[in-house]
């Protein structure tokens, strides 16, 4: 390959902009996203005679369709134009920045992960191959503001995005209400769609219909014309859980995935001193 496109995907204030800076040495304002008022920036440079191309999506907390911001992170990465996706992420704040990352995996993508910021970790540090290990994704660390990392982030995006290096990525999973409601919803829908009008994650799918994503379920109901008794068995799952969790089934599922990265982040910080709790 010639060129390749990496789509950065991230937080807002994690660094995007800053390592796109660094990398590229300037980015370029190429417009906005389609039919939206947010900016789209891309930066150019050359690595070991491969040109690269970085595409900054806005930044995002989540992947639900609420905000602007991510509905056109979203349907970017779902249309899939890049070869690679890059996760920026604040190491000082892991636990929840690692809350998109889940999602991203959920949706079958496999980015390579980028802690930035390291040179702000004072009282803990980031065991980057433990991580790797247990999301099965590439970690690199690197510091945008002191230009450290950047070579290794570079050869990382380029093998990934060539085919030389394939993450597996785990697919996250959660409490047993919740996977057994994904369960029963994946084998209901699975029978009533074809490949050919369906090109998302079924699981992905699932979970977004149970979340009561307003554009998933739009197309569940308008494109996919899946039958009632689909939203009847979501109402079902969502009084089950009600009862059993006291709460609604998109806070119930939001509160899975957060404990899960935070859990995931705890296994991974060493504390040097005592890490005070709102930084995890
Ligand atoms: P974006 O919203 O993800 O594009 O983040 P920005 O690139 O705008 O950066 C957000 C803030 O983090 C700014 O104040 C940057 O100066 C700061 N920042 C970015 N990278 C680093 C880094 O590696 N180390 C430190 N200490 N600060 C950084
Ligand atoms: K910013
Ligand atoms: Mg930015």
């Amino acid at each position: 390959k010639r060129s390749i496109r990496v789509a950065i995907a991230g937080n807002p204030n994690v660094g995007k902009t800053a390592i796109m800076n660094a990398l590229a040495g300037t980015t370029e304002k190429v417009g906005n996203w389609p039919g939206v008022t947010v900016q789209k920036k891309v930066g150019k440079y050359n690595f070991r005679g491969v040109d690269v191309e970085l595409i900054d999506l806005p930044g995002i907390y989540s992947l639900t369709s609420y905000t602007l911001e991510e509905r056109v992170a979203r349907s970017f990465l779902l249309k899939g134009d890049y070869d690679v996706v890059m996760n920026v992420i604040d190491v000082t704040l892991l636990g929840r920045n690692l809350y998109l990352t889940l999602e991203l995996l959920e949706m079958g993508i496999k980015p390579v992960l980028v802690l930035n910021k390291a040179d702000e970790l004072e009282n803990f540090s980031v065991d980057s191959k433990a991580l790797e290990r247990i999301l099965k994704l590439p970690v690199v660390t690197v510091s945008a503001l002191k230009r450290k990392g950047l070579e290794e982030l570079s050869e990382t995006l380029l093998r990934v995005a060539t085919g030389g290096l394939k993450p597996e990525g785990i697919t996250p999973t959660y409490s047993e209400d919740l996977e057994n409601a994904i369960e029963l919803l994946s084998m209901k829908i699975e029978r009533l769609i074809t490949e050919k009008n369906f090109p998302y994650n079924l699981r992905w799918f699932v979970i977004k219909l149970l979340e009561k994503d307003p554009e998933v379920t739009e197309e569940a109901k308008e494109q996919l014309k899946l039958p009632q008794s689909i939203f009847r068995e979501i109402e079902k799952i969502e009084e089950f859980i009600k009862e059993r969790h006291r709460c609604d089934l998109p806070s119930y599922i939001a509160r899975e995935r957060f404990n899960l990265a935070s859990q995931i982040a705890r296994k991974v910080i060493k504390s040097i001193r005592e890490i005070p709790k709102e930084r995890i």
